[in-house]
């Protein structure tokens, strides 16, 4: 590809958003490979794999289905098509579920040392949401310390991921009607861990084979996710490190800095990269910098973690998944530090073509070729420093002759927790429900997740939010999904005049952009949260209300895990990538359409992001219809 013009199309046939468009441009140009050369290079993808109907799972393996022919209809242990497909499902689920409640894990762990004083630089920032947590938990408070709280919250919430009580706390704000179902269909969350082991025995040769029984283990697999370890995940950082308010901030890579040191926090827990905040504040490492030649230190983020330092202190964020490779091939990254998730493995390779760091600091997350600094609670803020200086110290390698930083920085508003939204509202979710019931918005959608090479960088995001919008439905986002569309400027309140008149008129009122940032995607439990008490107000289940989920460019497993536990929970839930279950008619059916006899929800598979919101629009007026509003 070596005409100027097509290079250029190519560049944005790749991405919608200018700045990326840029860089894409510059890695065509420059040979820099990146996700889509090697989606590219993967072309064609396994037909078998993409159907869901292969079977790597023992060693009488691997097995595939021949989805058309009559020959190999089972594998080699006698399992059909819908035990396979059904078992593949419940194997991913399992790994996205498992990465968000670890990541909480880590979160309540830091928690218990930091009540101990065993976590440097730690503390209990949001001691209200602390003891209301505690409360649910039925730990006293009167007349304790904080630290003695957060003690044993810690040890109560740590307690329900192997769980011998058989119930996750947080499952109780769920309103009854929902629970009720659960409780009826047998998909009860038992403990996080607990289902996760379960469903790992369940996959196991010779175990379940009920492609039925599979699917709702999958269902109580990702309500223990969603219920217990994302939400253990949020409330926890909100603790630690302060419950978001709104915040105006920057996105796009334009975010980047010609003269200072820049580093990009990439990944997914804001343990780590909180106290790289704290110590680049310190003015030691600024002085450093200076020393080094640098007008100071820019951090931005990327991905989740960048989300969590947005929406707490509007810390500028560079951009989502696929702009990993794009930030490096600015030539102006000094440092990328890394936690775990979503992290490119072959980032270490693209930064050496750069002077960039790659510096992994998580001992379930090393990569080859990357620094590798271990990063400990106990000695948290040092290690930080540690990590700063060392990005300081790249700065003199920067060449001036290989710096493209694209475009201006989009600006926007983001730090929409709940109780955000709520307080926003005036302290209660009547006015919102007014509104709603009036029609002047006809319901809500969560727009989260990725981005996927196979689709645009942002389109899907943003042309649903957009269409979504016109049709005076209120957007909640998070993860990726919310930086596309921050750099979109739909997380601006003046992007309401692109919204149908009822919800432009809301927006108007409340100063509010009409999508709105809710965060990582941890932080899709502050959405179960937002519908649970909604739905408490109107005395109905979570199926009930006039509200959508939809994960237009997702790829991770995490997204499995999010999307089912949205359906179980009773959101209608579109996907614009194909889950690999297409080889079985029968999953397909149940998750289709079967489920809805018990959630009154289900999935749908749109690519098209305005037929998207079609589902979604039909979708909410039918639960409109069904509550006579
Ligand atoms: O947890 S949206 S690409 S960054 S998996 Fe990853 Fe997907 Fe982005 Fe955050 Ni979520």
């Amino acid at each position: 590809m070596c005409d100027p013009k097509t290079m250029r199309m190519e560049a944005e046939k790749r991405s919608l958003d200018r700045t990326d468009q840029e860089m894409n441009l510059v890695t065509i140009q420059d040979g820099i490979e990146t996700a889509w050369d090697r989606l590219s290079s993967q072309q064609p993808q396994c037909g078998f794999g993409q159907l869901g109907v292969c079977c790597n799972n023992c060693a009488m393996g691997p097995c595939r289905i021949d989805p058309f022919g009559e020959k190999a209809k089972r594998g080699v242990c006698g399992a059909d098509v819908d035990t396979i497909v059904a078992r593949n499902l419940l194997d991913d689920l399992c790994v996205g579920a498992s990465a968000h409640s670890d990541h909480g894990r880590e979160v309540v762990e830091v928690m218990r040392e930091t009540a101990r004083g065993q976590a440097e630089g730690y503390r209990i920032t949001d001691g209200k949401k602390l003891q209301r947590l505690a409360a649910e938990y039925g730990i006293p408070v009167s007349g304790r310390s904080n630290e003695a709280i957060a003690e044993d919250l810690a040890n109560g919430m740590l307690e329900e991921y192997g769980c011998i009580k058989n119930h996750l706390q947080l499952s109780d704000r769920a309103p009854e009607p929902t629970r009720a179902i659960w409780e009826k269909t047998g998909i009860v969350p038992r403990g996080i861990d607990r289902e996760i082991v379960e469903a790992m025995h369940r996959i196991h040769m010779g175990v379940d084979a009920d492609y039925v029984n599979i699917l709702l283990h999958a269902m109580r697999t990702a309500l223990g996710d969603g219920w217990g370890g994302s939400m253990i995940a949020t409330e926890c950082s909100d603790i630690l490190f302060g419950t978001p308010k709104p915040l105006s901030s920057e996105v796009n890579l334009g975010t980047l800095s010609t003269d200072k040191v820049n580093v990009v926090l990439h990944g997914h827990n804001p343990l780590l990269s909180e106290m790289i905040v704290a110590a680049a504040e310190d003015p030691g490492m600024k002085q450093y910098a200076e020393k080094k030649g640098a007008k100071g230190i820019n951090l931005v983020g990327m991905c989740c973690t960048g989300n969590e330092l947005l929406m707490r202190s509007g810390v500028p964020i560079a951009g989502n998944v696929l702009d990993q490779e794009l930030a490096i091939a600015t030539g102006a990254v000094e440092a990328m530090i890394v936690d775990y998730q979503c992290i490119y493995p072959s980032i270490p390779a693209t930064a050496a073509c750069y002077h960039t760091r790659v510096i992994t600091t998580s001992r379930k997350a090393k990569i080859p070729g990357a620094e590798y600094m271990e990063f400990h609670p106990k000695t948290a803020l040092a290690t930080a420093k540690e990590i700063i200086k060392r990005a300081i110290d790249a700065y003199p390698d920067r060449d001036p002759n290989r710096v493209r930083i694209p475009g201006k920085p989009m600006k926007l508003m983001a730090g929409f927790s709940e109780e955000a939204i709520c307080s926003a509202l005036g302290g209660t979710y009547k006015p919102l429900i007014d509104a709603i019931v009036a029609g002047s918005i006809r319901g809500a959608v969560g727009v989260v997740g990725c981005n996927n090479p196979k689709i645009r960088h942002d389109y899907g995001h943003v042309t649903l939010a957009q269409e979504l919008i016109k049709r005076n439905i209120l957007v909640v986002e998070t993860g990726c999904a919310a930086i596309a569309c921050g750099k979109a400027g739909l997380l601006l309140p003046e992007a309401a005049d692109q919204a149908g008149e009822g919800l432009k008129g809301v927006c108007n009122l409340l100063g509010i952009p009409p999508v709105l940032h809710m965060g990582s995607c941890v932080d899709n439990s502050r959405i179960l949260v937002m519908a649970a008490k909604i739905a408490n107000e109107l005395g109905v289940g979570i199926g009930d209300l006039p509200i959508g989920g939809a994960a237009p460019e997702w790829y991770s497993q995490k997204a499995i895990s999010i999307g089912t536990y949205f359906v179980a929970s009773g959101v209608y839930t579109v996907l614009g990538i194909p889950p690999k279950i297409f080889g079985s008619q029968n999953v397909l059916t149940l998750l289709a359409d079967g489920v809805k006899g018990i959630t009154n929800s289900s999935f749908a598979v749109e690519p098209d992001p305005v037929k998207a919101a079609d589902l979604l629009e039909a979708e909410i007026e039918r639960k409109r219809t069904a509550l006579k509003i």
